[in-house]
């Protein structure tokens, strides 16, 4: 697919927003971070229109949302479980966004019930004969779910208007997808339920990008689902304190020298798009503005009675009759 000049530079930004958001927040002990797989939630995600869907995969879900207009002070405060978060604090780690934004966040700890989400959002739209369709990410140890299988065929069988990105970093905690699955790959899955499957370089954004915009338009012409696989690599722990003693260093070493955001950026200063000193004053200030949020949700102030309470857990008697 063709992208403009101004959009290339938006998707940079966004893929430096993602790098400095994951880097933050993946110093927090029990954060999982995205550093190194950003151009799959950002090449995913963008370009779709206000009336689709998107369920973003947990590893990346912040910026995602971001990208939808979600506001970070308040995405911050979910994370670190403030009463000014979007679910008031009731969930430390939130990262479920209103559904205003037309994000599906992940309700419970349950992997793969985004999966099922995003396919109804699929039928959902359907049904309401609308041309939305639904964008949903996941990563490769979700693909061995009954969730992923179930709604893969069903979706496949109604025709839904549904794209499913497997985010293969190809780990899921400490096995090795080549362990938990005997398919080369999760694209291959696709030809069992008779949709296309199609594998891309995940750590370039513009490749991500294309293969799923050609799937989103396929989805939206009644062309039904496809499955993407995005490969890619987990370049840190599974979440923020843990170590990958179970990785190889060495291809970790190679694969951080694929890292995504330095390829974009060498790419757009190969097309005069952008140069290195620009590219570091927009780092700065992405950093500022991001560290600005964070700072006001950390004075936030911790749920408390009002947000925790009892009235919050039930019902009230007048919606219990009802
Ligand atoms: C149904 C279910 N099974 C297991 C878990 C525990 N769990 C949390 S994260 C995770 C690893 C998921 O791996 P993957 O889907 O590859 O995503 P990644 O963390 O690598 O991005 C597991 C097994 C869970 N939350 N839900």
């Amino acid at each position: 697919v063709d992208v403009s000049q101004s959009d290339l530079l938006t998707l940079y930004r966004f893929m430096l927003t993602a790098r400095c958001v994951e880097e933050m927040l993946g110093k927090l002990p029990g954060f999982h971070p995205a550093v190194g797989e950003e151009a799959v939630p950002i090449g995913s995600f963008f370009g779709l229109k206000e009336g689709d869907y998107i369920a973003p995969h947990y590893r990346g879900a912040i910026t995602a949302a971001y990208m939808r207009g979600a506001d970070l002070r308040t995405l911050f405060a979910g994370v670190l479980g403030k009463a000014t978060s979007h679910n008031l604090g009731r969930f430390r780690g939130d990262i479920c966004m209103p559904i205003a934004y037309r994000v599906i966040g992940m309700y419970s700890g349950v992997l793969g019930s985004t999966i099922s989400l995003a396919t109804g959002a699929a039928l959902s739209a359907r049904v309401l004969r609308s041309d939305n369709v639904a964008v949903v990410s996941f990563g490769e140890g979700c693909s061995n779910l009954g969730a992923f299988h179930e709604n893969i065929n069903l979706a496949a069988t109604l025709d839904l208007p549904v794209v499913y990105i497997c985010q293969n970093n190809q780990f899921a905690m400490s096995t090795r997808a080549t362990q938990s699955m005997r398919c080369s790959s999760v694209a291959d899955r696709a030809i069992g339920y008779g949709i296309p499957g199609i594998r891309v370089d995940g750590n370039d954004v513009l490749a991500v990008h294309s293969a799923v915009q050609k799937a989103v338009s396929r989805a939206r012409s009644h062309g039904g689902p496809t499955l993407i696989e995005a490969l890619t690599y987990r370049v840190s722990g599974h979440y923020g304190s843990e170590q990958p003693t179970y990785q190889n260093a060495d291809e970790r070493e190679s694969w951080k020298k694929r890292d995504p955001l330095a390829r974009f950026q060498n790419h757009l200063e190969s097309l005069a798009l952008l140069d290195p000193a620009t590219a570091s004053q927009l780092a700065d200030a992405t950093r500022a503005m991001l560290s600005a949020a964070m700072n006001l949700a950390r004075a936030d102030p911790e749920p408390g009675h009002a947000e925790l309470g009892e009235h919050q857990l039930f019902a009230t008697p007048q919606a219990a009759a009802f």
